[in-house]
């Protein structure tokens, strides 16, 4: 694993730093957007005084924190594949590269030692889990993995009341930032209860730590919603994305592929709008991650 230089001092200085993931960038965003949304996240961290450490596998190494060209070519190069924990043995052993979703970010992450991480909307179960059993091996890392991972909730193109199931199965704790409403990604409000409130950084990290002390294995998701103003529009949310989930049916897209495509058919088909509420969860729960590491620096 190679850490940057800057992720290496803050953390011998015991500056706070937050993971950020890079699939969201290489394949969740459309380009040429995501080449600048890679900037403006490291920047929102940087501003709330933290260390921004973008993760990616290059020439397969795992990088935790990336140069301006190594962003870059998370952005750019064809040749990025999605990388989920599993993948990240055969990737370094073939020397592949790849974006790190958020099971193989929050492993890499743990395992450099940083206690926060930041993305948009976690993996889950799939809306047709019965017939394919596709369920992210989101869920599954986090249940074994210590970290605060600060989301819009799951992505609302998924079965998201088995997915809030599948995580009390798991034994990963479930906090609402300031709701106590499971956020909906895209929508402020995905319609389910949370069993748990915070009202800030202090008690999300209060809760980190208490993880920590008691020696329960699993992450805690801190799941803060897109600002009212900024989600979008409930009734195109739904027309949208029934025709998206007939879409990816009819073209039998499976597997990796699938959130890719959801994704991308929302935002061709809102005209962008779902684009831009993407954004504006991921740079809200960009910056409660830093402030969540700054309560937990040492
Ligand atoms: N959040 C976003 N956009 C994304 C993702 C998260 O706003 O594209 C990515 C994350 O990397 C997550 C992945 O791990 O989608 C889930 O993919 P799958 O359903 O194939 O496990
Ligand atoms: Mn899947």
């Amino acid at each position: 694993m190679n850490l940057s230089s800057e992720v290496r001092e803050a953390m011998d200085a015991g500056r706070p730093v937050v993971a950020l993931e890079s699939t969201i960038i290489a394949h969740g965003l459309p380009r040429p957007r995501n080449a600048g949304v890679a900037v403006e996240l490291e920047g929102i961290v940087r501003a709330a005084g933290a260390v921004p450490a973008t993760i990616a596998v290059l020439d397969g190494v795992p990088h935790v924190g990336l140069d301006a060209k190594g962003l870059a070519r998370v952005a750019e190069d064809d040749a990025m594949r999605k990388i989920g924990v599993r993948d990240l043995a055969p990737a370094r052993a073939l020397g592949a590269s790849g974006a790190t979703t958020v099971s193989a970010t929050a492993f890499l992450a743990a395992s450099a030692g940083i206690p926060v991480f930041a993305t948009g909307g976690l993996g889950g179960v799939h809306r047709d889990w019965v017939t394919t059993q596709d369920e992210s091996a989101d869920l599954g890392l986090l249940a074994r993995t210590p970290i605060a991972v600060v989301c819009a909730g799951v992505k609302s193109i998924l079965d998201v009341p088995a997915t809030l199931q599948r995580l009390e199965t798991l034994g990963v704790p479930v906090v609402g930032y300031g709701t106590d409403e499971f956020p909906g990604f895209y929508l402020r409000s995905s319609g389910h209860p949370v069993d748990w409130t915070v009202h800030g950084p202090e008690e999300a990290a209060g809760v980190l730590r208490a993880q920590g002390e008691l020696g329960v294995p699993s992450s805690v998701i801190v799941a803060n919603p897109v600002p009212e103003a900024e989600q979008l529009d409930p009734a195109l949310h739904d027309r949208v994305l029934a025709e998206g989930l007939a879409a990816a049916v009819r073209e039998e897209v499976t597997g990796q592929a699938v959130t890719p495509f959801l994704l991308a058919y929302l935002t061709r088909h809102t005209a962008g709008a779902s684009l831009e509420a993407n954004l504006a969860a991921v740079r809200g729960n960009v910056r409660v991650a830093a402030e969540i590491a700054r309560c937990l620096r040492p």
